[in-house]
């Protein structure tokens, strides 16, 4: 299986400023990808030294908008069809949509592992009712796929209104009384699970280990939960990994770029050393 790095600039519509999250993690990537080409010595890279495909969108004209979602759907519909493994990495959670409108439409329904502090449903008084960041749930072309949140800080949200569009939520209070709980059932739903998408909100980090969501909030997971999850969930029937809301201009000595970067060679080591 190979892997499809692609890094898709977008935030239009909410926490501007994540753009330059993609475009750094874009070029960090490709550094530790020529890194390794460089080493003379065997390492655990030669793994996945030419599985990986990178490839960056530009978001420089309004032309290179026009028709974003549906561009996007295209490529990660590329991505799928050759059966690759696909990190998606977008400026705000929004540049997600057009990923879980591609799984929407996949025969065996996905069920999606969402990290996020938000719940992507907000419909109250001072929100937009058209598509922003902070709602696209409600505006997915065609039926929603399962969708599983983990890690959310939500006191706002009705129940009734949240059932609506996820299978089930975890919020932050509940990882934080019962963790070993939590990854049961997250396991007990992945192992029914014709297929699985990761989806993390940089968001969903506790500011502490993280500072650099575009909007952080207190009472996040921490990275060591994140990746206790993506171990136990891990399987080949794991379709991909979407990253968003990373804003750089927040970061303290790349303590959050870092984070991203050992979680993608984690991955890369994991699809890939057999
Ligand atoms: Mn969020």
């Amino acid at each position: 299986m190979k892997t499809q790095a692609i890094f898709f600039p977008f935030d239009l519509f909410g926490s501007g400023g994540t753009k330059a999250g993609a475009e750094l993690l874009a070029d960090a990537v490709r550094e530790m990808l020529a890194d390794n080409r460089r080493e003379r010595k065997p390492t655990r890279a030669r793994a996945y030294a030419n599985k990986v495909g990178v490839e960056e969108f530009a978001f420089e004209t309004l032309e290179d908008y026009t028709d974003w979602r549906q561009q996007a759907r295209k490529t990660i519909r590329a991505v799928w069809q050759k059966k690759d493994f696909l990190l998606w990495a977008t400026g705000n959670h929004l540049g997600v949509l057009p990923a879980y409108e591609e799984l929407a439409t996949q025969a065996a329904s996905p069920t999606v592992i969402q990290f996020d502090a938000h719940l992507d449903v907000y419909n109250l008084s001072d929100c937009t009712q058209k598509l922003s960041h902070g709602n696209f749930l409600m505006h997915c072309e065609g039926p929603l796929p399962s969708i599983i949140n983990v890690g959310h800080r939500e006191l706002l949200l009705p129940h009734k209104h949240v059932t609506k569009y996820f299978t089930k939520t975890y919020s932050a209070a509940d990882v934080a009384s019962s963790p070993d709980k939590v990854v049961g059932e997250l396991q007990a739903a992945a192992q029914v699970a014709h297929a699985i998408f990761f989806d993390l909100d940089c968001d969903a980090f506790d500011p502490a280990y993280f500072p650099s969501a575009a909007h952080p909030i207190p009472f996040g997971l921490s990275p060591h939960f994140v990746l206790r999850c993506l171990d136990a969930l891990w399987s080949d029937r794991v379709l991909g990994l979407a990253i968003s809301e990373f804003d750089p201009a927040r970061d303290v000595r790349d303590q959050s770029l870092s984070t991203l970067v050992w979680l993608i060679e984690h991955l890369l080591l994991k699809i890939n050393e057999k």
